[in-house]
């Protein structure tokens, strides 16, 4: 069998993934399943990236180290393997790049390259996006800010290592202009333009200002650059250069990269350098995928504009999600996500045209014939130029298929096998069983072969979207009747594969239409509490920075006030009246706009403090003198206020000091 490696980028765990690493995964997922489909040894590789100076601040950030802070992400609960595992990620490996024998590989890799003289010891001076752990010279920034993702930069010195990424520019520009190597191809300009005729500068390969890597063995106060112990990946996790596995040498590399078009960058020109260097084989092809856009730009945490694949997953079902992803957005492009779009991608394609064309079929094979056709029903009877025209676009429909999988473009691969799924609903409109079974004796055989028919083009195409809803076809096969041994690549392109005595089994409705304005409320509500959630559990505000002189506040006068009354003021929903004894035999009233907070009676009775000597104000006409002293924080985004109440031992009008 022939080998196929196909590889998505390694995620930072840095936060939850998103729908757009959703996305790419979903996408390579399919190809890989695509490939097994067609019969290739398939091997499909993801992983998370987890060093760099990010990843460090942000454990710090949160009190923890940053193996603990990386492992919570990635095996906690609803992390990365958790999602991949909800998604039904067909990966066959799981890289971590703190992983011992990665670490290992890349402390061999460098030294070996150090070796050669491809990377050596210099000084790096020059610009530093740390939340894409970027280096930039003056002339790549973008009006001053990382070209990647328009942040500032600062300006970094360091003693460093550099990988002699000059040394190798004719040879990416080559691979670049004269091979496949990049695709798709309208990315290989935008390379070459930007980054490699301008003149293509060593590369900064470790840093000592943070510790968060890699070490480099003979020289460990360095960590290796996070890209050159990310990129690696691909090949420590078949084995290179460790004894964990020994698929490189089996020959699995090298494989298919499927990367961001952020990152094509890195894959196309860094990456390459790096194994020209080595001496390694360059990957057969990186593709570079476009970005899903919320409101037309790209999903990131920090934006706060993310969509939760959680969610969306629970709600509609992983397979419509996964459908909707590649069905919707062309890969090599750039799409605009709506929860509208799924909405309507799940109502039009999978349930009025997928869905009803297997339940209206099966329905009918039950209604007519009692669940099981009758024998001969495969031979022509009466054709029509409609059975013909079905026949054949389902024949064909393997080969376009395959020519779209093969160029990464399983949108249009989709587009084919729905032009055939509409053309099956239309068969029935144009054959009209319903006119035929009125009567049984002169239709009844003309009818079977109709249903037949549609059964052997709904087998077909379900055979071509195993790679995107497995589970889904997996119920579909047997409410079709269709054994697994028609459920094959080759019988893909095969038309009357279904035995004639076929039995089918109304099953649930695989895709039910959805109410589109009360599942857009429900998501909306989902989506406001996951946020919630995100949010910090407990805010405080931020300490004064001005001084106050120790004169000034002790002229404030704090005194334990007791409540003798309190009631709600009329007209206001925040201001509650109390009346307090404050030790003087005179009874003190002070209003306060804390009604969200407490309800008056609860108060009656407690021991609070106030401070008696600001000038008397006047709320809602009534005069207050003096103010209460509480507690304010945020808690989940939510103003919280809390009353200081004092032991009740303490007498009314005692001083605080
Ligand atoms: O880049 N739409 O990791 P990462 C489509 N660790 N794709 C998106 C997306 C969106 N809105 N947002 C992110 C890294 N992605 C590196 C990779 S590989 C040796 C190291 C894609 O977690 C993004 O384009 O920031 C990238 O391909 C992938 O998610 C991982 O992004």
């Amino acid at each position: 069998m022939e080998k196929y490696y196909i590889t998505t980028p390694i995620y930072y765990p840095s936060d939850k993934l998103h729908i757009g690493h959703t996305y790419c995964t979903v996408a390579t997922d399919a190809i890989a399943r695509y490939k097994r489909l067609h019969g290739f040894d398939v091997m499909f590789l993801t992983g998370t990236d987890e060093h760099g100076q990010k990843i460090e601040s942000k454990a710090n950030e949160a009190g923890v180290t940053p193996q603990e802070f990386v492992d919570k992400i990635v095996e906690g609960e609803r992390g990365v393997k958790d999602l991949w595992k909800l998604m039904n990620i067909s990966n066959d490996r799981f890289i971590r790049t703190t992983d011992d024998y990665h670490v290992a590989s890349i402390q061999k890799i460098f030294k070996k390259m150090y070796e050669k003289g491809d990377i050596y010891k210099g000084a790096y001076k020059g610009k530093y996006c740390t939340p894409c752990e970027s280096f930039w010279t003056e002339s790549q920034l973008k009006d001053g800010c990382c070209p990647d993702c328009g942040r500032p930069v600062v300006d970094a010195e360091e003693e460093a290592y550099f990988f002699r990424l000059s040394k190798y520019a004719d040879r990416i520009r080559d691979l670049l202009v004269n091979t496949d190597f990049l695709q798709p191809r309208s990315r290989v300009n935008e390379m070459v333009k930007n980054f490699i005729d301008p003149g293509l500068e060593d590369l900064c390969v470790s840093r000592t200002s943070f510790t968060w890597g890699v070490p480099v063995d003979f020289d460990p106060k360095h960590v290796v650059y996070v890209w050159v112990d990310a990129l690696f990946n691909y090949v420590t996790a078949l084995g290179f250069m460790n004894d964990k596995y020994d698929d490189f040498d089996k020959g699995w590399w090298p494989g298919t990269n499927i990367v961001g078009k952020e990152i094509v960058r890195f894959h196309s020109i860094i990456w390459p350098a790096m194994l020209m260097s080595m001496e390694l084989p360059l990957p057969k092809n990186v593709f570079g995928h476009g970005w899903l856009l919320l409101d037309g730009g790209k999903m990131s945490k920090s934006k706060g504009n993310v969509v939760d694949p959680y969610i969306l997953a629970e709600k509609f079902g992983v397979d419509a999600l996964r459908f909707f992803l590649l069905r919707t957005f062309p890969f090599g492009s750039d799409g605009n996500f709506s929860n509208e779009a799924l909405i309507n991608t799940i109502n039009v394609d999978l349930a009025n045209d997928l869905g009803n064309l297997v339940s209206r079929t099966t329905a009918m094979v039950g209604k007519y014939f009692g669940g099981t056709l009758p024998a001969g029903c495969a031979a022509p009877v009466a054709p029509m130029d409609c059975d013909a025209d079905l026949k054949a676009m389902a024949q064909k429909l393997r080969d376009a298929y395959e020519a779209n999988m093969e160029t990464y473009a399983p949108h249009t691969a989709l587009a084919e096998v729905f032009k055939v799924i509409q053309r099956a609903n239309k068969y029935i409109d144009e054959t009209a069983p319903w006119a035929l079974a009125k009567d049984m004796e002169a239709n009844g055989a003309r009818l079977a072969h109709v249903l037949y028919n549609l059964l052997e083009a709904t087998r077909i195409c379900a055979i071509l979207l195993i790679p995107f809803m497995p589970e889904s076809m997996d119920k579909l096969f047997a409410q079709i009747g269709a054994a697994a041994d028609i459920q094959t690549w080759d019988s893909a392109a095969q038309w009357a594969k279904l035995p004639e005595t076929v039995t089918v089994t109304k099953g649930e409705n695989l895709f039910p239409r959805i109410d589109a304005e009360k599942a857009l409320a429900e998501l909306a509500e989902a989506e406001a509490a996951a946020k919630k959630a995100l949010l910090p559990d407990v805010e405080i505000e931020p300490y004064a920075e001005e001084k106050v002189d120790f004169d000034t506040f002790c002229k404030s006068d704090f005194r334990a006030v007791k409540v003798k009354a309190c009631e709600a003021v009329k007209k206001s929903a925040k201001l509650l009246k109390f009346t307090l004894d404050d030790g003087t035999g005179v009874d003190r009233q002070i209003l306060s706009g804390i009604h969200a907070f407490y309800e008056p009676e609860e108060l009656v009775g407690k021991t609070l403090v106030a401070i008696v000597n600001l000038p008397p104000r006047k709320m809602m006409g009534q005069e207050s003198c003096g103010m209460l002293l509480s507690a304010v924080h945020t808690e989940k985004g939510e103003e919280k206020l809390n009353l200081i109440m004092v032991d009740d031992k303490i007498p009314a009008g005692a001083k605080l000091c």
